[in-house]
């Protein structure tokens, strides 16, 4: 029997035997297994460069001075895409590169699963072979693997030299014990909608990043919510404000999976718009105990896209087919929305954070001004911001639909020349570090405010992991970045900064007004009281046991101490 991490033991072993030493390393979550093999093996030299772009070109570098095959090491997501432009002059050069990234399970491949683009579609003249590893469960396997990485290895010095692409499948959402239920997918166009009887069932339509809806079908869907038992599960991504809306991340991150079988599970799943970029959705849904849902996908291409393993229908056919081919039903109960609302309710974030990027968004998240928009930065500031509520009347983006954090900037750049009201986009230092070019484009207007939260790498990877050494070197990549005040000024924004508490509500005032200079607001925490933060909201959140809800309930009768 063998597990997939073997692959990595595999790919080291080898490195070694072939003497390939120099690695360059980007930050990442797919490829920290990798990182954790070689970071402290002394037969390595390890270069850490957050952007993919650099560490391409930065490893040819290597390869012209040493005249030696060079590794280098990336995360899946977007992060190999931003390879090729490297990749390209390696070819043409004839520099020998074994580009060694990381994919999702296969299975997850074009199922709007979150950070899961193609990994081994690499332009012709980009790479001399592409290799992907088996997904690692027994010996054929295992033998497999060892075949394919030598292979890989050699071309890069057979006949004339050049670049290959090693590609290792991962999978970072352990799947519970239960088998899954086998289930059949149909597709129909909407006329099929007509005799079909949803009375009584309870409905979940998840709506996924979506632009601004357009008036009538607003209308349609808020009339279907009113005519049947539904609740409609948002993010700020969805931009769908309609009655019937529940914002449940924090509730499904903290809930048992028999608490949502018990309360929340629909009978039928309706899913409309691209991905939600919810990992506590998706990690409750995609379980193999939670059964016995339909999942009706709406999509104009009728393409099989099983994002949680439940499809059973694909209706082919626009949003607004959909849902006006729905009839209406009388004398409905809104009871599963009323449960959904009921937990929801328990949200509890007016607690006392340390100075934090989850503190920032629970101070100022109510006074974002109406009409604005708002662009997230993957992952931590997505889901922060996420957590608390805004004006219904702002807008939101996020670059969910391959979660790269490459080009955040520079999309909310574009986003705001359309408009007069206010930009907002909450970004990482890492982030920023890769889009900062964009800060030059000399068009950007002074409706643009960026929220910048300085917490030394990405906080990612250190939210449970309190090594931060371990961790900074190549994993979050911490120490890169100081501060962007000089770049800021270079490129004409005014600048601020907040270190503490006391700082920051000095300043948010001005940063939340219009001013005649688009303005950098950069917010220094620490990567531990950033962690903390959000560790302390999911703790607060958590269903209690007996002994602590006593315990809380006392609390508050004779005060903490
Ligand atoms: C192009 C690209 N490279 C690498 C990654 C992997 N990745 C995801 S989140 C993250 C850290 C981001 O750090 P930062 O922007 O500082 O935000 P923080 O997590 O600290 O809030 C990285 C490197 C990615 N998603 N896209």
């Amino acid at each position: 029997m063998h597990t997939n991490i073997e692959n990595i033991d595999v790919v080291v072993k080898l490195l070694k035997q072939h003497n390939i030493r120099q690695i360059v390393i980007s930050p990442g979550g797919t490829n920290i297994p990798f990182i954790n093999a070689v970071q402290d093996d002394e037969f390595f030299t390890c270069y850490s460069i957050v952007d993919e772009r650099s560490a391409m070109y930065f490893a040819i570098g290597l390869y012209l001075q040493s005249g030696e095959p060079i590794v280098t090491s990336c995360t899946s997501a977007q992060a190999t895409r931003n390879y090729i432009p490297g990749l390209t002059e390696a070819y043409y050069k004839h520099a020998p590169i074994l580009a060694i990234t990381m994919s999702k399970h296969q299975r997850f491949t074009y199922q709007q699963y979150m950070q899961a683009p193609d990994q081994i579609s690499l332009p012709n003249d980009a790479v001399k072979s592409s290799y992907m590893l088996p997904y690692l469960v027994d010996e054929n396997d295992y033998l497999h693997s060892m075949r394919t990485v030598n292979e890989a290895i050699l071309e890069l010095t057979r006949h004339t030299t050049g670049p290959v692409q090693l590609d290792i499948p991962w999978l970072d959402f352990p799947l519970d014990d239960e088998v899954s239920e086998l289930h059949i997918i149909k597709r129909y166009n909407a006329n099929h909608l007509k005799s079909i009887n949803i009375k009584d069932k309870k409905i979940l339509l998840v709506i996924g990043e979506h632009r601004p809806f357009e008036d009538n079908l607003k209308a349609c869907i808020e009339k279907f919510c009113q005519c049947y038992d539904v609740a409609v599960y948002v993010n700020h991504l969805s931009n769908y404000k309609g009655k019937y809306i529940v914002e449940g991340n924090l509730q499904l991150l903290t809930m048992g999976k028999d608490t949502f079988n018990d309360n929340l599970k629909p009978d039928i799943m309706i899913t409309i718009g691209g991905q939600t970029g919810d990992y506590p959705f998706y990690t409750m849904l995609s379980q193999p105990s939670i059964k016995g849902i339909e999942h009706w996908l709406v999509s104009c291409d009728g393409k099989v896209v099983d994002t949680y393993d439940k499809l059973t229908v694909i209706y082919e056919c626009s949003e607004y087919e959909f849902f006006s081919m729905l009839g209406s039903s009388e004398n409905v109960t809104h009871s599963y929305f009323e449960d959904w609302k009921n937990q929801i309710s328990k949200n509890k974030l007016d607690i006392e954070l340390p100075f934090s990027s989850a503190y920032v968004a629970q101070q100022i998240h109510n006074k974002i001004p109406a009409n604005s928009f708002m662009q997230f930065s993957i992952l931590n500031s997505l889901r922060i911001w996420n957590m608390f509520d805004i004006d219904p009347s702002i807008t939101c983006y996020s670059n969910v639909g391959a979660f790269g954090i490459d080009g955040g900037m520079s999309t909310f750049f574009g986003l705001s020349m359309g408009t007069e009201e206010l930009c907002f986009i909450v970004i990482g230092d890492l982030a920023f570090f890769y889009d900062m070019n964009s800060l030059g484009i000399r068009h950007i207007k002074n409706n643009v405010r960026i929220l910048l939260i300085n917490n030394n790498g990405g906080v990612e990877f250190k939210l449970y992991n309190c090594d931060n050494n371990a961790q900074n070197r190549y994993i979050a990549a911490g120490n890169h970045f100081k501060n962007a005040k000089g770049w800021a000024e270079t490129c004409d924004f005014s600048y601020m900064a907040a270190k503490n508490k006391s700082e920051f509500s000095e300043s948010y005032n001005a940063f939340l007004k219009s001013s005649d200079k688009p303005m950098v607001f950069e917010i220094f925490v620490s990567d531990k009281d950033d962690a903390e933060a959000y560790r302390m909201i999911v703790s607060e959140n958590a269903p209690q046991s007996f002994e602590r809800s006593i315990k809380s309930k006392i609390k508050g009768i004779i005060g903490r101490k």
